[in-house]
């Protein structure tokens, strides 16, 4: 063990009367080792020992009152990796894209289930994009699947069985709601499937770029339900109520090429070329001022939560609360100035 990772791992030893948890860094290329005090049982401990890619995590002393937090990365004598490595998700792959390392690009990783949006995938999913929506150095999230899918719905396999009762209960699916309140821009960038929670989930973010080959559908009718997620409110919002009842009342799935036409995706591109469009948009979406393309963004998204009137009311408020920001003092100058502006995020 290294003498820095030895001595980090005493003091984590020494943290005292409270339980104190290491936890691991959250995406990949941030190096994030944070302490939080926590209550744990004895339990709960044993199970937080598999969670860790690199650490060893024990509770010591008589009281079970000290956190033993152990780096475990040998063959690399506990080296402080950045963590470049993506196997730590179980149904993610989440990379840093961009030439100034500032777009987040998301990815869904279950390809045997064609990416069918599991209960499991939906929880990784809200909490990977809460933490890149605070980090400073992240401008636009990309979201995708694979070639196949970006996602073929919720997972049909683990509703099958619930009941009316249990549903209810237990608030089931409650999470999806979290990816519509990221305050970052999100691009879906879908190839293959877009269906049914799919579909809903690629509505809930803020660009669609479709590849030449994406199907999307709100097929849920065929299955004796109907979309729970978005899909008989943003879709007949985005292209209107007579095909959003078609595709809602037939299950029938539209192409790209349709998709484009009547406004669910704002551009269609070759399969292979998809991802890099995308990201190329992010990139020039992190390119502008932090704070201002969070407030468009919540501007635009308004138009569909209230009255033109409202809506244009709170637009003014926005656009007059923008001359309180460096950001805004700083565009204007720089044009004026005939030079790139240099925001800051203030
Ligand atoms: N759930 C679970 N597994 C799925 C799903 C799914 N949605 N879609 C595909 N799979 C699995 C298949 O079961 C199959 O697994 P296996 O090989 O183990 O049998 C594997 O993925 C490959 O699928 P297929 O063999 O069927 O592949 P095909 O190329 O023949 O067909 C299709 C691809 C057309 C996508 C087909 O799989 C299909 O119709 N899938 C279901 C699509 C669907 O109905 N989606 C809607 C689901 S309901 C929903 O999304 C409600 C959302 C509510 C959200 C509420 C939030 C609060």
């Amino acid at each position: 063990m290294s003498f820095l990772a030895k001595t980090f791992s005493q003091v984590i030893a020494r943290a005292g009367t409270t339980t104190a948890l290491l936890s691991k860094p959250r995406y990949p290329t941030s190096l994030t080792y944070r302490l939080a005090s926590r209550q744990s049982s004895p339990q709960s401990d044993n199970k937080e020992q598999k969670k860790y890619e690199y650490l060893l995590v024990d509770i010591k002393g008589k009281n079970s009152n000290v956190a033993l937090v152990q780096l475990n990365r040998p063959k690399a004598l506990n080296a402080l990796c950045d963590n470049k490595e993506q196997k730590k998700y179980e149904y993610l792959l989440v990379d840093i894209k961009g030439k100034n390392s500032n777009v987040a690009l998301v990815q869904l990783n279950r390809p045997k289930a064609l990416n069918a949006l599991c209960d499991g995938l939906m929880r990784e999913l809200s909490t990977v994009l809460q933490t890149i929506d605070k980090d400073d150095k992240i401008g636009c999230i990309v979201l995708t699947g694979s070639t196949r899918a970006f996602a073929a719905g919720a997972d049909i396999r683990e509703m099958q069985n619930n009941t009316l009762a249990q549903v209810v209960g237990a608030g089931f699916l409650d999470q999806w709601s979290a990816v519509a309140k990221i305050k970052k821009p999100i691009i879906a960038a879908v190839n293959g499937f877009a269906l049914g929670g799919g579909c809903e989930l690629s509505m809930m973010c803020d660009i669609i770029y479709a590849g030449e080959e994406a199907e999307f559908g709100q097929p849920e009718i065929i299955l004796g339900t109907i979309p729970g997620a978005g899909g008989t409110q943003r879709l007949p919002r985005y292209v209107g109520k007579s095909k959003a009842m078609e595709m809602v009342l037939t299950g029938n799935r539209i192409k790209a090429k349709e998709a484009h036409q009547i406004g669910l995706v704002s551009a269609v591109y070759p399969a292979n070329q998809l991802i890099d469009e995308a990201v190329k948009t992010a990139e020039k979406i992190a390119s502008h001022s932090r704070i201002v393309v969070q407030l468009a963004k919540e501007a635009v998204n308004t138009a569909f939560e209230t009255t033109l009137a409202e809506g244009n009311r709170f637009e003014k408020r926005i656009f007059h609360t923008t001359f309180g920001l460096d950001d805004r003092k700083e565009g204007m100058t720089a044009f004026v100035e005939k030079r790139k502006p240099n925001f800051t995020g203030q």
